[in-house]
């Protein structure tokens, strides 16, 4: 304790010490200020509450701060934009990737699987990508390195991962985002036998499922998705154990000149999940709309009940934190 009566805890000691619970208060804010908008039709509106909400929750934390993967760039000036210091500033360095609400779809039109999510690793260490597509495939713990691989034909990652699970590829499932541009993908993994399973939105979610096949019915993640969202899935696989590899998709020069002033010095690297997240890192997804991974929130008569799961990966630890918010005025719904 210092003589100011604060709590003072080493710098290496404070995602452990302090945020892992101040992480998940963070996140439940945010999804609590989503769900009020849940099924009202307007992305943006309920986009914009879960920012504020995290925003504000974010600079109580003890620490200096920065948004390595935000809201978008510095010229769209969005809160929380890429770069934006946030937190007391008096604290350690962490990086701080957010998502306060993954799927603003889906909690427009009420439908499952939409979440408020943030990471946090020791400063400089999360991958600072563009807001630009990301190529990704992904598996779960278990598997020798490199069964699967981002170059390699679909026919091929089913074939691979299957033997590897001792299967047939017919008892393999891949989740893939519902989208044109990935009908060959499609095509290729049910040429190789396996089931797919379509998303319309939210790839965080969808690639952690892959980390435990028993429950979500779900092997390998493959395609194309938002880079930022690629990031905070790598953290949450950092944590729980897997596989991921992910290439940025910068296929004009504006892109590939906006990736190198973030520092992106190779524009075709293919990152392992250690190059995206170099250091130790927490993650947390609080469940904004009902979905396979985690409840929704729900409103209750005084009470407000939230479902979030937060991990670390220095400790492999996961914690499913379910809640009862009975002091409400903490949301600022009014
Ligand atoms: C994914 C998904 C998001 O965007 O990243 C996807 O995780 C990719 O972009 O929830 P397109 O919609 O342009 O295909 C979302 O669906 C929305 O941010």
């Amino acid at each position: 304790m210092s003589n100011d009566g604060h709590v003072s805890v080493q710098s290496h000691l404070v995602l452990e010490r302090i945020l892992s619970m101040e992480i998940v208060r963070v996140t439940e804010r945010a999804a609590v200020a989503a769900a009020r908008w849940t099924g009202r039709g307007n992305e943006k509106a309920a986009d914009q509450a879960a920012v504020d909400a995290m925003r504000r929750e974010l600079n109580k934390l003890p620490i200096d701060g920065t948004v390595v993967i935000g809201e978008g760039e510095l010229d769209e000036a969005p809160m929380l934009f890429i770069g934006e210091r946030i937190g007391s500033k008096k604290g350690p360095k962490v990086d701080i990737a957010v998502d306060p609400l993954e799927g603003t779809t889906l909690c427009a039109k009420n439908m499952p699987g939409a979440i408020a999510t943030v990471a946090m690793a020791e400063g400089g260490t999360l991958l600072n990508a563009p807001d630009v597509y990301m190529e990704k495939i992904a598996i779960g713990p278990g598997y020798p390195k490199s069964v699967v691989d981002l170059d390699a034909p679909a026919e091929q990652n089913i074939r691979n991962l299957a033997k590897a699970k001792d299967v047939e590829p017919a008892e393999i499932t891949a989740l893939i985002l519902d989208r044109p541009r990935h009908a060959d993908l499609i095509a290729g993994v049910r040429k190789a036998g396996a089931a797919v399973q379509l998303i319309t939105d939210g790839d965080v979610a969808g690639v952690i499922h892959t980390a435990d096949p028993p429950n979500t019915g779900i092997d390998i993640y493959l395609g194309i998705g938002g880079a930022p969202d690629g990031v905070l899935a790598a953290a949450a696989l950092r944590c729980i154990g897997g596989q991921m590899q992910c290439r940025l998709v910068l296929d004009t020069e504006e892109k590939r000149s906006r990736a190198a002033k973030m520092g992106i010095k190779d524009p075709r690297k293919k990152y392992e999940i250690a190059d995206m997240v170099k250091g130790d890192c927490l993650f947390a997804a609080t469940g904004v709309t009902a979905g396979a991974m985690l409840k929704g929130v729900r409103f209750r008569k005084d009470v407000i009940e939230t479902e979030t799961v937060v991990m670390r990966s220095i400790t492999g630890t996961v914690r499913w934190i379910r809640a009862e918010h009975r002091e409400l005025a903490k949301f600022h719904l009014d």
